[in-house]
């Protein structure tokens, strides 16, 4: 904690050094205590650099018990001792040393949930970015790797499972009673990814078979009574071993691979090194007690996680400035992994909503950064949209540019030059290259510009000379003065008048009817001949680059690729920004659907898409839904909240009674017939819900009789929930009486209870505000558990504009009331929480000088953590 009078530090990449020693060795023995846990910490040390005259070692939290440098115990005169470093002197003509350190702690205190900590009475850890330094005094920092051999001592009675990296290579009882177990890790590791975890847990076991035949054995270990929701993890974990080797060639590296579910976590998961640590949302699931969604989530987790093994553990990141190198290339995989398991449109158009949905407001914003920052205060608040969701898409587009095959060459070579390294970006992109033969110059570019570019595209059609023109500009306003153009890969298709593809007439992709070209320039044509009449064309086809399209196309262009575009994913695009113009263009005029029709190429488009029984129903779901109103607002000027929801809520009514009829046979179809061409059962269950929704927009009772019917009879959360999600917005006894139930049935599992606080702090009925802070009184609420934190207070901040903008500002007070709260027990999670105060420049002056004010309040708090520091002055001043 720094006070507001100090300002903390900023790190700097143009700043980093290579480490004055390495550490080669680590014998840790950590005698676990209900009052106190001892820390004894073996050492072997090889210098780095000749001049270094002393030796520092990071430090938090602890207190230090003793140090012994070669054997010989050190008094405290003989050391540096901080609250953050641990300086002791080294001549220089010391070239190797070891270094004994006792530590204590006090893990059961322990509230930030960072290093060494207790969860449901187990202990766990959480290393990364820089929680080792809670455990004891250590080089934290990625490129120092070392070989880990950990003792766990402690009562074996109420902690018979401990666990910790690589293999187990010793149990025994102690003389006093005390069991100990010994782990040994062969793979130097970085301290982030150093695990410990021991407690009275149930052990799921199943075993994989590499495909060079070592059998490697899988273990999920969870609190007692949870044994039978983890076959979907262990199915997910399967599949992602086997796939990592057929797409990537990658094989597991140990005899075993645990994972271990936790209830208090700050983040989804964790790769530690053969034991991942796991928030237990992201393990546990049962049709009966998980969503569609949360099956999905398990799935693309379990694979992140596994994957780092190759991408993040064997090779790892230089400094916290690469981050990326490992967080972006990783979701890029699980997101491949994702759409080779399920449908591959439906995929990529999720992940191009949590895009949008979280980076491009954050690339837009205060918190704007490259995908490399360059400096940073805290590098917790650095695990952002932008270096993972972002990273990945750059990652996508070298994939992109360098097409399948070239690319695995270049990761081929990544993987052979850089195992067991620590390493940066460029070292990555340089592998790239030189594995493909594709020069990646320009293309580096987008680790280091921040901002989300604009490209402005005009289109002209010769009749004499029969040719067609795009003409691209670049344009990105966050990037400053020395903006460049950055190297963009653009997939693009023409179609016919019938929306049939037509087969480029000329030029380096003659005869093909997909291509991908390269925009370099800040303004770029790119022209085709010989073409009877004007082409319709499909731009960025898959969302090839992450950028925004400013194109001049009027409704008919849209519904035309909402209704015609062989790229799905263009497909379902056109028909959220037709859908989107239409909303906008009301807002404008101040009228709502209900003054008027929506206009008929997006209805006919509309009708075309519900009539059509060939698309997978999960494409359906997605392509019939409205854009969200933050979509809708990212477009705006001056975000106007109210009229949003209000043309938006319109627009459903409408859609709801003019296919009233229709959508009640998609109910019926969806919930009795089996999908056709072997659509998964969740892609019934989405378009049945999408039906109900609308059906419940009509705003008929009879429908809401039929979400109780439907939530009452169904065997499975995701139509439960769906039906109570349908219904929260209303006021209404069959909504009281559901969701009463719902708690009353569930209110044992905590993963179901909060779903029950997400649905009804997104909410939008009028005494929203008034319901938040009844639940921030519920009996199950706490700020102390992460998942619960962000059910009530994340979905409300995140997920209902309407009152989180109240113009009374109560919502921005109930968000600044919890971050100060949290600011003084987890900070990490408090800092998570500022973002949405730091959109104020979106808002009107009002509703600014509410948000700005709360922002201010929150850099008067004393003992200001720095984590909510960096985040709520770069809010403000920015
Ligand atoms: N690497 C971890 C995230 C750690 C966050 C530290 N604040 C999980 C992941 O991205 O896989
Ligand atoms: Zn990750």
């Amino acid at each position: 904690m720094s006070t507001t009078t100090a300002q903390p530090a900023t790190i700097h990449l143009k700043d980093y050094k290579e480490p004055d020693f390495r550490i080669e060795t680590v014998h840790l023995t950590v005698e676990l205590g209900e009052e106190t846990t001892l820390i004894t910490s073996r050492l072997t040390l090889k210098r780095n650099n000749a001049q270094a005259e002393k030796l520092t070692l990071n430090g938090e939290h602890l207190k230090l018990l003793s140090v012994a440098m070669n054997d010989k115990p050190l008094t405290p005169d003989k050391y540096e001792l901080s609250d953050k470093l641990l300086s002791l002197p080294v001549p220089p003509s010391q070239k190797e040393l070891t270094l004994d350190i006792v530590t204590e702690t006090r893990p059961q205190d322990n509230t930030a949930l960072e290093g060494l900590y207790k969860s449901s009475g187990n202990f766990c850890t959480q290393c990364e970015a820089q929680g080792f330094r809670r455990i004891t005094y250590f080089l934290d920092r990625p490129d120092v790797m070392a070989v880990y051999t950990t003792i766990i001592i402690g009562d074996g009675s109420r902690y018979p499972v401990m666990l910790s990296n690589g293999n187990l290579t010793e149990k025994v009882t102690l003389d006093d009673g005390r069991q100990s177990v010994t782990w040994h890790d062969p793979h130097p590791k970085p301290a982030y990814l150093f695990a410990l975890v021991a407690g009275d847990l149930a052990c799921v076991e199943d075993s994989f078979k590499t495909r060079s035949g070592r059998d490697v054995k899988l273990q999920i270990f969870v609190e007692k009574g949870n044994e039978d929701k983890c076959e979907h993890a262990m199915l997910s974990l399967k599949k992602a071993m086997k796939w990592d080797e057929e797409k990537y060639g990658r094989e597991y590296d140990l005899d075993i691979f645990m994972i271990v579910a936790v209830s208090d976590f700050n983040m989804g998961a964790m790769e530690n090194k053969g034991l991942n640590v796991f928030n237990s949302k992201y393990v546990l699931a049962s049709p009966e007690t998980a969503t569609d969604a949360d099956f999905d989530g398990i799935e693309s987790v379990i694979a992140h996680e596994y994957f780092h093994n190759w991408t993040g553990n064997r090779i790892t990141c230089r400094d916290w400035f690469q981050l990326t190198l490992k967080e972006g290339l990783t979701v890029f995989r699980d997101q491949q992994f994702s759409a080779d398991m399920n449908s591959a449109a439906v995929q990529r158009i999720g992940d191009v909503q949590r895009l949008r949905a979280a980076q491009f407001p954050e690339d837009a914003g205060p918190l704007a950064h490259p995908i490399q920052p360059q400096s940073y205060v805290e590098i917790n608040n650095f695990y952002t949209a932008t270096v993972y969701e972002k990273g990945a898409e750059v990652i996508r587009m070298i994939h992109t540019l360098l097409g399948e095959e070239k690319f695995r060459k270049g990761m081929d070579l990544y993987f052979e030059r850089h195992d067991g390294q620590a390493v940066t970006t460029e070292e990555f992109v340089s592998a790239l290259e030189d594995g493909s033969g594709v020069n990646l110059t320009q293309f580096r570019r987008w680790y280091i510009t921040p901002g989300t570019p604009e490209i402005t595209v005009s289109e002209s059609f010769d009749e004499k000379r029969n040719t067609y023109s795009l003409s691209f500009t670049q344009k990105n306003t966050k990037a400053g003065d020395d903006f460049k153009p950055l190297h963009i890969p653009l997939k693009l298709g023409l179609l016919d008048d019938e929306g049939k593809s037509i087969a480029f007439p000329d030029g380096p992709f003659k005869g093909e009817t997909e291509a991908v070209f390269s925009l370099t320039e800040e303004t770029q044509d790119i022209t085709f001949s010989g073409l009877a009449s004007r082409p319709q064309s499909s731009l960025f086809r898959g969302f090839s680059a992450p950028v925004k399209i400013r194109q001049e196309m009027d409704d008919g262009g849209l519904a035309f690729l909402f209704a015609k575009d062989e790229d799905l994913f263009n497909r379902w695009d056109a028909g959220q920004r037709l859908a989107s113009n239409i909303l906008l263009k009301q807002i404008e005029n101040g009228t709502t659907a209900e003054d008027a029709d929506l206009p008929s190429p997006f209805l006919s488009a509309f009708t075309n898409i519900l009539d059509d029984k060939n698309l997978d129903r999960a494409f359906t779901a997605s392509a019939l839904t409205l854009p969200g109103e933050q979509d809708i607002a990212q477009k705006m000027q001056v975000v106007e909240v109210d009229a949003i929801h209000a043309a938006r809520d319109a627009a459903r009514r409408k859609l709801g009674l003019t296919f009233e009829e229709k959508w009640r046979q998609v109910y019926e179809d969806c919930a009795n017939a089996p999908s056709p061409n072997n659509q998964p059962e969740s892609s019934s269950r989405r378009l049945k819900n999408t039906a109900l929704h609308y059906l419940i927009a009509t705003g008929r009772e009879d429908y809401y009789t039929l979400a109780k019917t439907q939530y009452l009879g169904s065997d499975n959360m995701t139509d439960r929930v769906a039906a109570l999600s349908g219904l929260s917005d209303i006021t209404h006894a069959i909504r009281d009486e559901m969701f009463a139930d719902y708690y009353q049935k569930w209110q044992q599992d905590p993963l179901i209870v909060d779903k029950w606080f997400s649905l009804q702090a997104m909410a939008t009925r009028p005494t929203a505000i008034a319901d938040v802070k009844a639940l921030m009184q519920h009996p199950a609420f706490t700020l102390k558990n992460p998942n619960r934190l962000r059910s009530l207070i994340g979905a409300f901040a995140s997920g209902n504009p309407v009152y989180f903008h109240d113009k009374s500002g109560d919502g921005y007070r109930i968000l600044s009331d919890v971050i100060a709260e949290l600011n003084k027990t987890n900070p990490q999670i408090a800092a998570r929480l500022v973002a949405p105060l730091g959109q104020w420049r979106r808002y009107d002056t009002d509703r600014q000088e509410l948000m700005k004010g709360e922002l201010e309040k929150i850099l008067n708090l004393s003992e200001l953590s720095d984590h909510v520091y960096e985040m709520a002055n770069k809010s403000l001043h920015n």
